[in-house]
């Protein structure tokens, strides 16, 4: 069975709002964040977060980018331009097929090679991630940017691991505890703005902030996202303009509209 959406010719961002109408919505997500847009956001309520590496599960290939999920007990985020708790629910990657793009947000038109989203969840208002994605201040996604450089080493117990996900619709335990916080650059201001999923259903649920700062991971540790499947072990090569490998996994930027980007220098 092929995805029934993807990031190719037939499957691609131009097709998704014909199966999900959403992405044609007014509050799309990602966006290229430009100097003349931004807004200062001053505010006494510093962006905070505590996650529980014990509870850093798992990862899997779902066919379109690698995920960890995370058992969200005492992980959260909270401040900044957040009303409420947040609880982890999971992260993923997004990258291109050369290292001069991959990144969904962009700055000032610039691209990075790829960029971490941390997914958490409104518990302050809703029940459960899935109650909680159909409300406009239902998701809280952190985006971090990704460039070439030195290995990182909290994200290598993930990379590690990418040898058993090869194929869509595979597992494999993370077998040492991973601290999300250490992905995170140190110190940086971000951006925030309101949007929506980057994939399909492409839901307008999501208080988005952006770290300024890219992070370092290795030219080995990219290749080895490039090197997932997105076909299972049971089918057939798909054969599209990528020969079944996730080469690429971003989505192009969207218009901001009316919308404000806000700028904490944090
Ligand atoms: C990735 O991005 C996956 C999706 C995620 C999507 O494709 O991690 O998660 C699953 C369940 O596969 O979708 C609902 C959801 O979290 C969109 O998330 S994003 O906007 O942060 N890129
Ligand atoms: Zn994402």
């Amino acid at each position: 069975m092929p995805l029934e959406w993807g990031y190719n010719e037939e499957n691609g961002p131009e097709k998704w709002q014909h199966s999900y109408p959403e992405a044609a919505g007014a509050r799309q997500s990602p966006i290229d964040i430009r100097a003349v847009d931004l807004q200062a956001f001053n505010t006494n309520r510093k962006l905070s977060w505590n996650y529980v590496p014990e509870n850093t599960k798992e990862v899997s290939n779902p066919g379109y980018c690698w995920k960890v999920s995370v058992d969200g007990t005492g992980s959260n985020l909270s401040g900044g331009p957040l009303d409420g708790t947040y609880v982890l629910e999971q992260f993923h990657c997004h990258w291109g097929q050369t290292n001069e793009e991959g990144s969904e947000h962009t700055v000032n038109g610039e691209k990075y090679a790829g960029e971490l989203h941390l997914v958490h969840w409104n518990s302050s208002k809703y029940s459960s991630f899935a109650e909680a994605a159909k409300y406009p201040d239902g998701l809280a996604v952190l985006g971090v940017f990704l460039k070439v450089g030195r290995k990182h080493l909290e994200l290598d117990k993930i990379v590690c691991q990418l040898n058993k996900v090869q194929f869509r619709g595979e597992h494999a335990k993370i077998l040492v505890p991973l601290d999300p916080g250490a992905l995170l650059p140190e110190n940086s201001g971000y951006y925030t703005y309101s949007g929506s999923l980057t994939t399909p259903p492409c839901s307008e649920c999501v208080v988005w902030i952006v770290f300024k700062d890219p992070v370092e991971i290795s030219q080995e540790q990219l290749d080895t996202f490039r090197a997932l499947r997105c076909y299972s072990s049971e089918d057939l090569c798909p054969c599209d303009e990528y020969k079944g490998f996730v080469k690429s996994n971003f989505r192009p930027t969207l218009p901001l509209g009316q919308r404000e980007v806000k700028e904490c220098r944090q």
